[in-house]
């Protein structure tokens, strides 16, 4: 143990002591992300709940290179690290990862992403997808799913919350020929690690996608954060699959006894509007066909 009275004497990448609320999906994606990762990896961190819950000054919960970038240049800052190793003849062995949340991913740093993803650097750029902006209070993203009750897309007369359908980001990834385009959810914390090994064993711009519960955002019970993810997955509205060079590589198949979006949505209470009247149903009925949508898509 330092003599530091603030390096705390764990050995784990993020030691407790944060601020994520019970339940966060996002730090326990976080974890399992940097356990599969290993020592030899710098993380640049786009601003979100991912870093202000660990890194409130002068503390951090990091036990591993990591960096806090603004909110929409955690992959500039990456490109940085990696010229900069590359000039110190230092740049083999180490693993660089990129994070955000949606909002950072789907939105505000898309543009540098894209650049990123260009340039063919190799790096693994993670989003942390909880579905909306939740650290300044649960704004709507790109990446928010139709009907969903936001601060900024509250149901009422006449709405049922968000209006638009969340933006494809694998496929915007896949244009961009990414080696490695992966998705994967709190709920099934050994895929999720086994995606992070295999993309950074691969060379060149990797993107991985992770479904996260939020607890206060989606309005659960902490308890609920691993099935609520898991059903995302099951019911088929949250298609967890793998791209290889551009090829569908892998898929994780829905139970043969289909899993109706109810059982998903009705654990939420962003979606607890949809439940009050026939017109919220026939809403559902079209969510339904969404997840049906993505089940025949992917052969789930
Ligand atoms: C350019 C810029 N715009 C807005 C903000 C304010 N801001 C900081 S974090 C955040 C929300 C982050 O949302 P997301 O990326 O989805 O991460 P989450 O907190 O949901 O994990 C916003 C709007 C900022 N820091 N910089
Ligand atoms: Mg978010």
């Amino acid at each position: 143990m330092s003599d530091n009275k603030y390096t705390m004497p764990f050995k784990h990448p993020i030691n407790p002591g944060h601020s994520a609320c019970a339940g966060c999906g996002e730090i326990l994606a976080m974890r399992h992300v940097l356990e599969a990762a290993g020592p030899n990896t710098i993380v640049a961190n786009a601003t979100g709940c991912s870093e202000v819950t660990t890194s409130q000054f002068p503390r951090s919960s990091f036990q591993m290179p990591w960096i806090h970038a603004d909110f929409e240049n955690a992959s500039s800052l990456t490109s940085g690290i990696d010229a900069a190793l590359k000039f110190k003849k230092q740049r083999d062995g180490v693993n660089l990862i990129a994070w955000g949340g949606d909002g950072a991913t789907y939105d505000i740093g898309i543009g540098l992403i894209s650049g990123m993803w260009e340039r063919s650097e190799d790096v693994l750029y993670i989003c942390l997808d909880n579905e909306a902006y939740m650290n300044t209070g649960m704004q709507a993203s790109g990446s928010t799913p139709i009907n969903a009750n936001t601060t900024t897309t509250p149901p009422g007369k006449e709405s049922f919350g968000n209006d638009l359908h969340k933006k494809n980001m694998l496929d915007i990834a896949l244009a961009h020929s990414c080696v490695y385009v992966g998705s994967a959810t709190c709920g099934n914390l050994i895929d999720l690690q086994n995606k992070v090994k295999k993309a950074l064993k691969m060379k060149g711009p990797k993107y991985l996608q992770i479904l996260v519960t939020c607890v206060p955002g989606w309005y659960t019970e902490p308890k609920d954060t691993i099935k609520v993810a898991k059903l995302a997955q099951q019911t088929g509205l949250y298609p967890v699959v793998e791209y290889v060079d551009g090829k569908l590589a892998a898929v994780e198949n829905c139970p043969k006894d289909k899993i109706k979006v109810d059982e998903y949505l009705k654990l939420q209470g962003r979606f607890k509007h949809l439940f009050q009247n026939k017109e919220g149903q026939a809403q559902i009925a079209e969510i339904q066909k969404i997840a049906d949508g993505n089940i025949k898509k992917f052969g789930l």
